[in-house]
């Protein structure tokens, strides 16, 4: 049966252990389990983490779906403990009965208040616990195993930081030897002029018991022409990423090629000419970002996004007590400064599902070697 790749990923953030369950995967496939670490490694990367990457080092433990390490297109069940969780048996005890203290005093921009009036809760750990960015340690899981998949078929995934709080890098359209390098930068940026103001912006925030968010940009490269669909809405490739990175905690927007700088263009400086070079069809420009009528068109995909600054802050700003109804300081505890080099890696790595989903519309199977099969006869 021809499926959808789909995934849910479950666990508490100081609970024992983060989980997913990923459905559809094709049958046939040898998964790389040091490429899934390295995938957890690099996202725990980043100038501006708090103490608790100190505490985690996340490694992806398989329980179903594997044999040999090759995919038995039965759901693939990975999980990472946290190792943090020991500190917080008695308050994150899934099953014991131990009491804590209620967190009542709602932090402005999480999702403190909100999932309180939703869920009739009298104490914000209930939600913090899984509004937490902790989530993205599993959910960069299904991503890094579809990736797998696109980087056997020569589709190549990276990510940089392109702003950091007001800095700004000079030139976003770098080469693929350069997006290379942003592993080598505690900033994910290739810019190191820009990389060193943006760490000096981290470390002043940090002072002032501030945080900073930022923008990133996600490129792919090798895509096939013709990846999506412009016939449905929810079949074009923009629709399936920007579910994915909107659901990425703390972003707040993305845009695909020029995206909102292509407002300032007229339609002859923003389309993209085509000019031919013996067969191939080339252009001169990727003001679109690698997809028009929501359809790859062989050029770069390229994206960015932006993440709000954390809501985590030690210089509070003002809340109040869901309990006495006065106005307090909201709360406080351990955080980031900025999580936006881990971000960019978890954008970069959820990209790959939508584009498999779509490689396996295009040319369907549920074998790996048939599916191979029918994209060499393409
Ligand atoms: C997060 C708060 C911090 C971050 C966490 C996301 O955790 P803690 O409350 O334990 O200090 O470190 O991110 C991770 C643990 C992670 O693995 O990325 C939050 O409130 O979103």
């Amino acid at each position: 049966m021809n499926e959808t790749i789909t995934y849910v990923t479950a666990g508490e953030s100081h609970g024992p252990a983060m989980t997913t369950i990923i459905k559809g995967l094709p049958a046939g496939f040898e998964l790389n389990i040091d490429q899934l670490n390295e995938q957890l490694r690099r996202r725990q990367q980043g100038y501006g983490r708090g103490e608790r990457m100190k505490i985690e080092s996340d490694t992806v433990k398989v329980l179903s779906g594997l044999r040999m390490r090759m995919t038995l297109a039965s759901p693939l069940t990975l999980m990472i403990e946290n190792k943090d969780h020991v500190n917080w048996k008695d308050s994150m005890d899934p099953i014991g009965s131990g009491s804590c203290e209620k967190l009542t005093v709602p932090r402005p921009g999480h999702a403190d208040y909100a999932g309180l009036i939703k869920y009739g809760f009298d104490d914000i750990r209930n939600v913090l616990e899984r509004a937490s960015a902790r989530e993205t340690a599993v959910r960069i899981l299904p991503g890094a195993v579809c990736r797998q998949f696109l980087e056997a078929l020569g589709i190549r995934l990276y990510s940089h930081v392109i702003q950091l709080g007001t800095v700004k890098i000079k030139e976003h359209n770098v080469t693929e030897e350069r997006l290379k390098q942003a592993d080598l930068s505690d900033v994910r940026c290739t810019d190191e002029e820009a990389a060193v103001a943006m760490r000096s912006a981290i470390d002043a925030a940090k002072a002032e018991g501030d945080s900073l968010g930022g923008i990133f940009q996600v490129r792919v490269y090798g895509l096939p022409v013709g990846l999506g669909s412009y016939v449905h809405w929810d079949d074009k490739l923009s629709s399936m990423i920007a579910s994915e990175i909107m659901g990425i905690q703390a972003i707040k927007g993305i845009e695909f090629g020029e995206g909102f700088s292509g407002a300032d263009l007229p339609g002859s400086r923003y389309h993209d000419p085509f000019y031919l070079s013996g067969k191939d069809v080339k252009r001169t420009s990727n003001h679109a970002g690698g997809l028009e009528g929501g359809v790859s068109n062989g050029e770069v995909l390229v994206f960015n996004a932006v993440m709000k600054p954390i809501p985590t802050l030690m210089k509070p700003l003002q809340s109040f007590d869901i309990g006495s109804g006065k106005e307090v300081a909201a709360h406080k505890e351990r955080t980031d400064s900025c999580a936006l080099p881990a971000a960019a890696v978890v954008a970069e790595n959820v990209t790959a599902r939508p584009l498999l989903n779509a490689i396996l519309a295009r040319y369907g199977g549920d074998r790996w070697d048939v599916i191979r099969e029918r994209i060499a006869a393409s």
